[in-house]
């Protein structure tokens, strides 16, 4: 098994991208380690961050890296909280206010204007390659919390196919279906690991 190192410093993350890697069938071509990338996320798209992350812990390590860099957008916010989702209630991060500060902006709106997505880049990088992907899931921001899975903005992410919230999912319902697993797939198709 080759070592690859997930330059993220989310204990979640890691969780469900190696179970992202067992639905891929690519559990036992890897063995996934977090690093903490210690390094600012200074960039201005979701991709920049993704390579920022990267180069820090391959920089620092040497060895295959992957990282990524997700957001919520919601358009009739114009995109918010998107890049500044870790901290859309201000800082410290707590995840509680930045569901209820989302909530709050949202409240008595009708179904268009909480029309939501989360967008994951991922990207790989080692001596040779850089290689980078996308992916998206679609949805609805909630009326109200529900569920306790996952994490982040999970709980108020409602997933129209399903008629629940990622934070009412079992872990394996989300991860089949997330912006991470499509972002994920496509990258390890892109490394040409995947048809
Ligand atoms: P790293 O940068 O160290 O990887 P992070 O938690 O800061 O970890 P991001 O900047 O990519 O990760 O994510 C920004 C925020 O978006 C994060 O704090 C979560 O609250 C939220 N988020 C990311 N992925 C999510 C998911 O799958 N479900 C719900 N919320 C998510």
């Amino acid at each position: 098994m080759k070592p690859l190192f997930l330059a993220t410093s989310n204990p979640h993350k890691l969780r469900e991208i190696q179970e992202i890697l067992e639905l891929l069938g690519l559990a036992h071509a890897f063995r996934l380690q977090a690093r903490a990338p210690e390094v600012e996320e200074t960039g201005v798209t979701f991709l920049e961050n993704a390579w920022i992350k990267a180069r820090q812990v391959y920089q620092a390590t040497g060895r295959p890296v992957i990282a990524e860099d997700t957001g919520l957008v919601v358009e009739s916010l114009d995109g918010a909280p998107g890049l500044f989702s870790a901290r859309f209630a201000g800082s410290p991060t707590d995840h509680r206010q930045n569901l209820n500060k989302l909530l709050a902006l949202l409240q008595g709106r009708g179904e268009e204007a909480r029309r939501a997505r989360f967008v994951c880049y991922a990207v790989y990088l080692d001596d040779e390659r850089r290689v980078w992907a996308r992916g998206e899931v679609q949805g609805l921001i909630a009326q109200e919390a529900r569920g306790n899975r996952g994490f982040g903005y999970d709980p108020i992410f409602l997933y129209p196919p399903l008629g629940r919230t990622f934070g009412e999912l079992a872990p394996v319902l989300k991860n089949r279906r997330s912006h991470r697993y499509h972002a994920f797939r496509r990258l390890f198709q892109k490394l040409g690991m995947l048809p």
